[in-house]
């Protein structure tokens, strides 16, 4: 029944798609749309399916180390008939949006984005186009993202959406080797764009009306830089508040993640896995694993400390980007305990040091030594976040603070004394021990 209505879609869907935005976005317009993820800057991003249950072991066979677990069907050649099975065990009776939601927000985080498909295809809520879902497929059968939609917007957290380009389970989409031997092979990568990608995408964003749409898998050579143009026009006047990740273009350079030429599809550049060097004029979101795989695997224990995590955040933040980290529930709907102890001392960390984080710009000087630098919004405070407390007096080079000024350790709430050098710089009487934890912050007020 639902792919007649997918056939039956095609032809107004072309119609649909075809006009143009009329106008440019100025840059106003756009500071205003992007203002809420800018200040968001820690978000949680969730990758949970079908590959959840075999958690990377298939039929005997374990992934090699530092594979990843999403990618189970294509490193292991699972064939669309046998992994599909897996829809029919999917049953994560423990999965509880409320408590996620919760973990997240106590973590920190502003925003969750999640997998409504990965490459697999297989979607979590109950798509109109396709029977290969939560609803239809599995024993489940309950909308994931309705549930997780009703906590975010309980709990004041944006609820975003990743979604793949690629799909290896749509018979036009999977790039199939023989395309050359076929009369017309673009004919099936049009179907699967018009009849599937694009009904899937507007039941997403008109339904449950994600706040920032996240591509990925646009790598495959039948996605190109026009059809991702004009993707972005077709969703942005379906909700022009929309934030959109720049994996919509061609024009991510690699894990980088930044674009390698100008006027590309999309808001923001996405760093895998990396934190860029320096600032950067594009706004971008780093999105990382805490351990080694996107995906739950039951064998990855290599797992990131929280005091590395809070440096990624704090490395990120001073340079103006957002960080994107990772959960990788497992298939009964819970998160690993690793990853929930790590987001208990990031939100630790933050009730203490949020105010250097949320809101914050990069600053000329984003860096000096083991110090990290961010600017209020108001540009009258520096925040100089330490991530190596010093065992003598501290010296920063970059800061001169407003004569007589009183610099705050946000850990204890006090002032701290401090004088400025005859070289340029200062002097701080920092306080000693390490009773304050990891990566304590001054709040030094600026001309
Ligand atoms: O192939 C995916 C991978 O599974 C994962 O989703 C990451 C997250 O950014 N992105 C892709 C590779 O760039």
């Amino acid at each position: 029944m639902k792919k007649q209505f997918y056939t039956g879609l095609l032809a107004c869907l072309c119609l649909l798609t075809s006009p143009a935005l009329s106008a440019q976005e100025s840059q106003a317009a756009k500071d205003a749309r992007m203002g809420w993820w800018r200040d968001a800057t820690f978000g949680m991003f969730i990758h949970w399916g079908l590959y959840a249950l075999p958690a990377g072991t298939w039929e005997g066979q374990t992934l090699d180390k530092g594979r990843i677990g999403e990618w189970i069907m294509h490193d292991l050649n699972i064939p669309v008939a046998d992994y599909e099975k897996l829809a029919g065990q999917f049953n994560p009776v423990y999965f509880d949006a409320a408590q996620w939601v919760s973990i997240a927000k106590n973590a920190g985080m502003k925003y969750i984005v999640i997998t409504s498909k990965h490459h697999d295809g297989f979607s979590l809520w109950d798509s109109q186009v396709s029977d290969y879902d939560v609803m239809d497929a599995s024993p489940f059968k309950r909308d994931i993202l309705m549930e997780l939609k009703l906590a975010c917007d309980a709990a004041g957290i944006k609820l975003c959406f990743y979604h793949s380009i690629m799909d290896w389970h749509q018979a036009d989409a999977e790039s199939p080797k023989d395309y050359a031997h076929q009369h017309n092979p673009g004919a099936r990568w049009e179907r699967y764009r018009e009849a599937y990608l694009k009904p899937q995408l507007t039941e997403l964003v008109t339904k449950y009306h994600p706040a920032v749409l996240w591509f990925d898998g646009e790598w495959i050579p039948e996605w190109t830089e026009e059809q991702g143009q004009e993707l972005y026009r077709y969703l942005m006047q379906l909700d022009p508040s929309l934030i959109i990740n720049n994996r919509i273009s061609k024009a991510r350079q690699g894990m980088s993640g930044m674009n390698e030429y100008e006027n590309a599809a999309g808001d923001f550049g996405t760093p895998e896995q990396e934190i860029l060097e320096s600032t950067a004029t594009m706004d971008w979101e780093s999105c990382m694993t805490m351990n080694d795989t996107w995906g739950y695997r039951s064998d990855d224990f290599n797992w990131k400390s929280s005091e590395t995590l809070i440096e990624n955040l704090i490395d990120v933040s001073a340079k103006g980007g957002n960080y994107l980290l990772n959960i990788g529930p497992m298939a009964s709907g819970k998160f690993p305990q690793a990853s929930i102890d790590r987001l208990y001392d990031l939100g630790a960390w933050l009730a203490v040091n949020g105010e250097a984080i949320y809101a914050t710009r990069s600053w000329t000087c984003f860096k000096e030594g083991s110090t990290y630098f961010t600017l209020d919004g108001s540009g009258k405070y520096v925040y100089a976040i330490l991530t190596e407390a010093p065992t003598s007096p501290l010296t920063l080079s970059c800061v001169t603070p407003t004569e007589g000024g009183k610099i705050v350790h946000l850990a204890t709430g006090g002032g701290v004394s401090w004088k400025t050098l005859p070289e340029g710089g200062i002097r701080v009487d920092f306080p000693q021990g390490d009773a304050f934890g990891v990566a304590q912050t001054l709040k030094i007020p600026i001309d």
